[in-house]
């Protein structure tokens, strides 16, 4: 029995080896990725049970990426094996200077053609479930897919479990005002909400462009609980994360903060985002406090960012407790 159901397209990834722009690497490391199966290695690493729904081709790609998920611990039992399409590929270089150019060959992929049919033939995986997690790349990539979310959360929430989403806005899939409009009805059915804050703020619809800079996070976290979720959690990179809680089943908006691991390398700062929600998943479903789940959903990603490609620094429990320890006391100081 799965503790959390996660959905959406894993891809098979080139990250070049070397830094430097795509036009002259000419080496790349095949990796997995895909923001929720990210998050679903994360939690597996940590010791919760994660079953992940998906479609990938019939191909050494697809193979791959399920023998590592299943590797993982990832239960693959509804990652079908699509004989009519590829599975997804991205590349992506790494850059010191600028943001890294990210190729995408997804259009049509087998993961792209995710469907509500495929949540509904993996309905046994929700029985029991606590937890729920999508992410803004899935309803993105067709209306198939985005169907597929909107049957997850019926579903999640006819058993009672917990629903997440993290914004994961990607303006190579769409425009700021298509993905505003969808994740807004999407953030509604939702308890909790994680993004940064230009995507906070722009599916709350207090800005939209890509220009953050001024708004304050609270305010745009309640902005976006005014939507519907009882809980907002704005990730802030080297300032650390911000969460807005609303007690079940009422009462006063609280605001706690944590602040950023100290002195973390930047070698690969892709995956981060899905670390944290890894972390902040296991740790809530632990029963932590609140800044400790933040503390928790830091380290995790600080991990990623501290290595290559976007899983291999996901920490298990033994690494991140040793990480918590070391890193006690030693935060950034929050800005
Ligand atoms: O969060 C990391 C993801 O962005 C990456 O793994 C690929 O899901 C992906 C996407 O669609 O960008």
């Amino acid at each position: 029995m799965s503790t959390v159901v996660t959905l959406g397209e894993c891809l098979a990834s080139f990250v070049a080896v070397e830094r430097g722009p795509m036009a002259e690497v000419a080496s790349w490391a095949r990796t997995v990725a895909g923001s929720e199966a990210n998050v679903a290695v994360g939690l597996a690493r940590l010791g919760v049970d994660v079953a992940f729904i998906g479609r990938v081709g019939a191909d050494g790609l697809g193979e791959a990426v399920r023998r590592r998920l299943r590797g993982e611990g990832v239960d693959v039992a509804h990652l079908g094996m699509d004989t009519g399409a590829a599975t997804g590929v991205m590349f992506r270089e790494l850059r010191d200077l600028g943001p890294a150019e990210v190729v995408y060959w997804r259009r049509g992929s087998a993961g792209s053609r995710l469907s509500s049919e495929d949540v509904a033939a993996a309905a046994d995986r929700f029985e029991g479930v606590r937890w729920l997690h999508v992410s803004g790349v899935t309803p993105a990539l067709s209306s198939s897919a985005a169907g597929a979310v909107d049957a997850a959360i019926a579903l999640a929430r006819s058993v009672g479990a917990s629903v997440s989403l993290d914004l994961n806005v990607r303006r190579r899939l769409w425009t700021d005002q298509e993905a505003a409009a969808v994740l807004a009805g999407i953030a509604s059915r939702c308890e909790v909400v994680l993004g940064t804050l230009d995507e906070v703020a722009l599916v709350a619809g207090i800005i939209d462009a890509v220009s953050p800079d001024g708004v304050d996070p609270e305010v745009a976290a309640d902005a976006m609980l005014a939507l519907g979720p009882r809980s907002v959690v704005v990730k802030l990179g080297t300032a650390g994360a911000l969460a807005r809680i609303t007690p079940q089943p009422a009462g006063t908006t609280s605001t706690f903060r944590a602040a950023a691991l100290a002195g973390v390398p930047l070698i690969d700062p892709v995956g981060a985002g899905d670390a944290f929600t890894s972390g902040f998943i296991a740790a809530t479903l632990e029963g932590l406090a609140p800044v400790d789940v933040l503390r928790t959903a830091n380290a995790c990603g600080a991990s990623v960012v501290a290595t290559f490609g976007d899983v291999a620094g996901l920490p298990n429990r033994v690494e991140l407790d040793r990480l918590l320890a070391a890193s006690s006391g030693s935060e950034d100081t929050l800005r």
